[in-house]
């Protein structure tokens, strides 16, 4: 009897006990006590000593990594030995461990790329084991993190049988931060390179970050902005470089630069920076042969040339070829590559921007250096909620094209709009090119499969800052988690991958992993609907980028939202078609017969690609308008499910990340109608038709939405 009491008054108290506070530090690898005692107490009979083998940094990552993981979810004392001891979990690479070596898994890892591991339950003398291993230490890193995430979302790991190779070589993050510390199109705080307290003074943060990106296969990180700061290139701040760089090592990263093509003018007392100029050339050779000196595993170079106001072989002449092939020659003896961005276009030619990047690089196929890849954004535009996906992809078989993907929101609501963008990133990588027939997908020219490239690579826009929660919007960490894990793989699904992130970042419970990931598969929907539906773009507010601006107008053109709408009394929409600017023309057949076909062109894409009147049929039956109209009601609409969804897990979530969430949540349902009120009103003017019936009509005027001004918004 008294030990029922007893056990009452636990209940009792515990159940009065608010779920403690998180502040969303942890991110991911967040390793909470397994809630199943039993299963808590027979892993930690099982795992409480583990093997791992190796001495180097990377072992010693590791073994920290599971001393942490393992202690705090099995709720116990780890000890991890060097050598196998008939332990039930055993880490390495043939090298460090003979019990591994003698598994005979070498000729399979040979097969695979670098950092390929397996995670196998095998058999050592008469022990069962569970066998992580690699050719590489960091391969055993990236098995270790794979094994915790079995763990943290309760996997069945009686029967393992895993084998993972990265799809891309290079599987990169870049970050858009500036020197001093502001944050180009960040939304997250202040950058977290500390340049002033660098070299001398390490932030845990920096160890931290190294780790999230370990976790999900993040190998390189290019510190700064592409709209680059020559000085990065002096001595002072690659000592700093350096520091990051040791840092990152033992996790894998490598550290990028970006370099500013006016550097030689900037910084080396130049009066020139053509590309074919001796002492230019001379000028990237030192700088190189100065960066390997302190950081002998440096990646290479990221340029933006000759756009948005940056430098270029332009100003001499010259082409991007000649450009990006010069410094490629000076990273060459080093092993380093060049990211040069195909994010170049102009004001000064009259041809639709969406063909620019095509125009200006197609022609230069097959002239690149073996080290150059070509970085392309996964639209025509620019990151926009929805693009088709660029036509580039597909149409240089003989220069390595990499993605470049965006994770900070800058069109998509920055940190306060939760928008999950795997399915956006899928979308892109799932279009099927057709250049080589059926199935020749966009993520197959990435992965090198289509064209055989000898490297390859894909990157991301980060959306990290000094928030402490490090992504400003806690669901901004599910975009940095799904976009590495899709760089490890892109076959994996949306909601997998959301799956996997919501059981490690809040719990395994169905009534939380449910509404939750329902809620983030539909959430990119939905923003697309509130802002740009049936494939309008680039209607949004100047330079922050934040709200609505359909009637943005009066600067250069290509910045402009009435150059892309073109909305009239006669219809809406960008005639891309063959009547119209072409960009059709830069797809192959059958995609180019099929945008170019009003009929025929995904009502997703139909005012990318066509101008149309007001009254033109929709599937649905309803006309253009009232179909736009439809859209923007119901995507604004749509906040509030996500926000019953989101409250139905409030007794499941710590209050803190609930009400951070769901104050956001309050902000996008009335900024979603901000969205709708404005653009439906600024599109009215020109179809003079009514709101249909049912929709409860804008609480104010046209003029008052077009006088609504932001004011310091951050990441300009
Ligand atoms: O998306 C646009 C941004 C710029 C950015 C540019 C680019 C770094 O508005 O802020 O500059 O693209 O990708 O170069």
């Amino acid at each position: 009897m008294k030990r029922f009491k007893i056990l009452f008054l636990f209940i009792v108290i515990f159940s009065a006990l608010p779920v403690l506070a998180e502040d969303g530090y942890d991110l991911w690898l967040r390793y909470k006590p397994l809630e199943d005692v039993r299963i808590q107490r027979s892993m930690a009979k099982k795992f409480g000593s583990i093997t791992v083998t190796g001495e180097s940094e990377t072992a010693n990552v590791i073994k920290q990594e599971l001393e942490h993981a393992l202690g705090e979810m099995l709720s116990t004392n780890i000890s991890i030995s060097d050598t196998w001891n008939r332990q039930a979990l055993l880490i390495g690479t043939p090298e460090t461990s003979s019990e591994i070596n003698s598994l005979g898994l070498n000729e399979k890892l040979n097969s695979l790329a670098k950092d390929a591991y397996t995670i196998k339950n095998s058999r050592i003398g008469n022990r069962n084991v569970i066998v992580i291993a690699s050719n590489t230490d960091v391969g055993a890193l990236y098995g270790t993190f794979h094994f915790i995430r079995l763990i943290q979302t309760l996997q069945n790991i009686s029967d393992l049988d895993i084998v993972e190779s990265p799809k891309h070589m290079h599987r990169v993050l870049n970050h858009w931060d500036n020197l001093d510390r502001t944050v180009e199109r960040g939304y997250a705080g202040f950058s977290i390179w500390d340049w002033h307290k660098l070299p001398r003074y390490i932030y845990p943060q920096y160890h931290d970050y190294a780790r999230a990106n370990a976790s999900v296969g993040i190998n390189g990180t290019v510190l700064t902005n592409v709209n680059a700061n020559a000085l990065v290139l002096t001595d002072e701040y690659i000592d700093k470089a350096a520091a990051l760089a040791d840092l990152f090592r033992p996790y894998g990263i490598k550290v990028y630069l970006t370099a500013r093509f006016s550097a030689p003018i900037e910084i080396g007392g130049l009066e020139t920076a053509d590309p074919l100029n001796s002492e230019v050339k001379e000028f990237w050779k030192e700088i190189a042969n100065n960066i390997y000196k302190k950081i002998p595993d440096f990646g290479g170079f990221v340029v933006k040339a000759d756009s948005e106001g940056q430098p270029g072989p332009h100003n001499y002449n010259r082409t991007h070829g000649e450009g990006a092939n010069m410094l490629a020659e000076a990273l060459e003896p080093h092993g380093g590559i060049v990211m040069w961005r195909a994010f170049v276009y102009s004001h000064e030619v009259p041809v639709d921007r969406a063909l620019q990047a095509y125009n200006e690089f197609v022609p230069l196929d097959g002239t690149f250096k073996d080290n150059v890849l070509i970085q392309v954004k996964n639209g025509p535009i620019d990151f926009q909620p929805r693009e088709p996906y660029h036509p580039m992809f597909g149409a240089m078989p003989n220069t390595p094209l990499m993605m470049e993907f965006q994770i900070t929101q800058e069109y998509f609501g920055h940190a306060i709009h939760l928008t999950y963008l795997a399915p956006l990133y899928k979308e892109t990588l799932d279009t099927d090119t057709h250049v080589q027939g059926e199935g020749s997908y966009v993520s197959k020219v990435l992965d090198g499969t289509l064209h055989n490239y000898p490297t390859t690579a894909i990157s991301g826009v980060a959306n990290i800052g000094t928030d402490r929660n490090w992504t400003g919007h806690l669901f901004g960490q599910s975009n940095w988690f799904a976009y590495g894990r899709l760089a490890w793989d892109h076959t994996l699904s949306a909601e997998l991958i959301a799956d996997e992130w919501v059981r490690m970042t809040f719990s395994n419970k169905p009534a939380v992993i449910e509404p939750i990931v329902e809620m983030m598969m539909e959430s990119r929907e939905i923003g697309v609907n509130y802002r740009t539906p049936i494939g309008l773009h680039h209607i949004m507010a100047a330079s922050h980028h934040y709200g609505p601006g359909p009637w943005v107008s009066g600067r250069r053109p290509d910045w402009t939202s009435v150059y892309y709408h073109n909305a009239s009394e006669e219809g809406v929409g960008f005639d891309r078609s063959e009547s119209g600017s072409n960009s059709v023309g830069q797809y192959p057949e059958p995609l180019r017969s099929i945008y170019n076909s009003v009929e025929d062109v995904p009502e997703k894409f139909l005012l990318w690609f066509h101008h149309l009147p007001w009254n033109h049929e929709m599937k649905s039956g309803r006309t253009l308008w009232n179909e736009m109209v439809h859209k923007y009601y119901t995507g604004a609409e749509s906040v509030t499910w996500m926000q019953e969804k989101w409250n139905s897990v409030e007794p499941y979530i710590d209050a803190q990340r609930f009400k951070h969430v769901k104050q956001l949540l309050e902000m996008q349902r009335q900024d979603a109608i901000w969205w709708r009120n404005s653009c439906v009103l600024y599109f009215q003017q020109f179809s003079k038709m009514p709101i249909p019936d049912g929709f409860e009509k804008p609480e104010n005027d046209l003029e008052y939405y077009e006088n609504k001004q932001l004011r310091f918004v951050p990441g300009i």
